[in-house]
């Protein structure tokens, strides 16, 4: 057996029987033994898609995402969904390859110090005796640092014979701690003595699957539940939710946040989106619970801190408390917000701008929400739309719902999806792009149609950058230097193969009721809007 052979055999002997990438010297070998031998490779348009599917798979499976690019330019055209994947802890293997041993090459590059730009780990493959072994560690290091890992297998390796390698050892995540209890002491003591508690939950709650221990906690507190933008719709449809907190919060939310006097944050970074600067949490107690320490503090100092998994830490509060006996001492608050939650109506918080070619992307996302089947994940780019997004349309459970702007990145939200995609093949994925995003990445669209994918791509189309669009505006500077001058996207989308709408009166939305029914390949719905109307306004 050759370098090449042992390589595809290690990947699938890890249950890698999906990979992304595109092919060049220091890949093509092992990636057609790969095929040969029944591995599903995912040949994309650009090596940055294949970070960003690997990624967006391994969200939506919890499994290691691998992804295969070759030497130098391969590798640096990744730089941007990498550092993507390092900002959004995601666990995934990027396979890449020294060049030959030939200094002169034109195509070499330091990958140690790229991966360590991008902040990934990095490993090489410097004898063909320790391929397994190397693979085996790489898998190992992903799960246990939460972030990528760069594998350098030099393409000198390749042809060279395998021998006896190391026998595959599957990554193992280690279980979450328990805190000791009186860890919690000085916590429970802000929790016990809070009057308007409020439960909140992160990213971090989202991959402890924290859902029930966070209520469970909530309804001993007496507390509603909210969560920042990466737990979104982790509560839908419980009376206490207050849905996303910070700048994205609806009045009722707003105000239950801006009356409480203690924030419980689980997996939570406590970033300027979701404290609104920080204005929320000022003059309350914040206790900040984080599985990472190093998390603690980062953006806003909080008033206690416990390690630990989500989960875990929650139910260790709510017995700490059922064994004090504690009741809430204002269980009227908790009532009163939850009525204001009935009585809200997401159609009277704003004015409706629909015109005459175009809509109102609020009135849009709130008739999306209404018509798209339920069964559906959502990946999200970033831009001004994302705004008018989040909190409009909603999915089932927070698993179901991610964005790719760890890195504030716009263009990675396609391929993201398109990886989620192939993660739940039997369900709707929704890709929520701008106009601009769309365009950055749109020949990835192929790899869509060419595996005949669920994929409805909302295009926000506001035929600008539409964030660069206010912000010129709020400088005083003239906003239309953000205008674009594309194309029609419908005419692109169908000479690609995938079907096509475009809306210019919200009833025209109706139509994918049917639309998405069977989808069967990718479809794309050029939503138009008017740049001049500026939601954050
Ligand atoms: C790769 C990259 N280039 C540029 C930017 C700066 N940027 C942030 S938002 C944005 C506008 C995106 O436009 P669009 O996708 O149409 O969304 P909109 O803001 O119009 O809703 C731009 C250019 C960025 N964040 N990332
Ligand atoms: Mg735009």
């Amino acid at each position: 057996m050759k370098i090449f052979e042992a390589c595809a055999d290690s990947l699938l002997g890890h249950g890698v029987d999906v990979m992304f990438g595109l092919m060049g010297d220091a890949n093509m070998l092992y990636v057609a033994n790969y095929r040969e031998r029944g591995g599903q490779f995912v040949a994309v348009v650009h090596e940055s898609s294949a970070v960003a599917m690997a990624d967006s798979w391994s969200r939506s499976t919890g499994r290691v995402g691998v992804a295969t690019v070759t030497h130098g330019p391969g590798l640096s055209n990744t730089m941007t969904s990498l550092m993507e994947a390092v900002r959004s802890r995601s666990q995934v293997l990027l396979l890449t390859g020294d060049t030959p041993a030939e200094p002169t090459h034109f195509q070499r590059m330091d990958i140690s110090s790229f991966a360590q730009a991008a902040g990934a780990g990095y490993d090489k493959v410097h004898r063909r005796e320790t391929l397994g072994r190397d693979l085996n560690r790489a898998f190992q290091r992903v799960v246990a640092e939460r972030r990528p890992v760069v594998l350098n297998i030099p393409v000198d390796l390749m042809l060279e014979d395998a021998g006896d390698q190391a026998p595959v050892s599957p990554a193992v995540h280690s279980s979450p701690s328990v805190p000791a209890i009186n860890d919690l002491d000085a916590a429970l003591g802000l929790v016990a003595s809070a009057k308007r508690p409020i439960v909140l939950a992160g990213y971090g709650a989202v991959l402890s699957r924290a859902d029930e221990a966070l209520l469970a906690l909530a309804e001993t507190l007496a507390a509603p539940v909210a969560t920042s933008v990466l737990a979104k719709d982790m509560f839908r449809g419980h009376p206490s939710n207050l849905g996303i907190c910070g700048s994205l919060s609806h009045s009722v939310a707003a105000a239950a946040i801006a009356e409480s006097d203690l924030i419980i944050a689980f997996g939570a970074s406590l970033n300027v989106y979701t404290t609104f600067h920080g204005e929320l949490l000022a003059d309350k107690h914040v206790v900040q619970v984080d599985i990472d320490p190093g998390r603690f503090g980062w953006y806003l100092p909080a008033s206690e801190y416990i390690a630990g998994d989500a989960a875990v830490v929650a139910d260790s509060i709510r017995e700490a408390l059922d064994a004090i006996d504690h009741t809430p001492s204002h269980p009227g608050w908790l009532q009163s917000v939850q009525q204001h939650l009935v009585d809200y109506r997401p159609e009277a918080e704003y004015k409706d701008h629909t015109a005459v070619d175009t809509v109102d992307v609020r009135t849009a996302c709130l008739r999306l929400d209404d018509v798209l089947p339920s069964d559906r994940t959502m990946v999200s780019d970033i831009g001004r739309f994302t705004n008018a997004v989040w909190p409009r349309i909603e999915v089932p459970d927070a698993r179901r719902f991610t964005t790719m702007g760890g890195f504030g990145a716009i263009g990675l939200g396609l391929a993201g999806a398109i990886g989620a995609a192939i993660a739940r093949p039997d369900e709707l994925t929704i890709a929520v792009v701008g106009d601009g995003g769309f365009m950055m990445h749109l020949a990835e669209l192929t790899t869509a149609v060419r595996l005949q994918l669920p994929l409805l791509v909302l295009v926000f189309n506001d035929n600008a950058y539409g964030a660069e669009h206010t912000k010129l505006q709020r400088y005083g500077a003239d906003p239309d230097h953000s205008l674009n001058m594309w194309p029609e996207f419908g005419p692109i989308a169908e000479a690609i193969g995938a079907g096509s709408m475009s809306v210019r009166k919200i009833e025209e939305l109706d139509e994918l009721r049917h639309i998405t029914h069977d989808l069967r390949g990718p479809y794309v719905v050029d939503i138009k809007l008017d740049p001049e109307v500026d939601i954050l306004a």
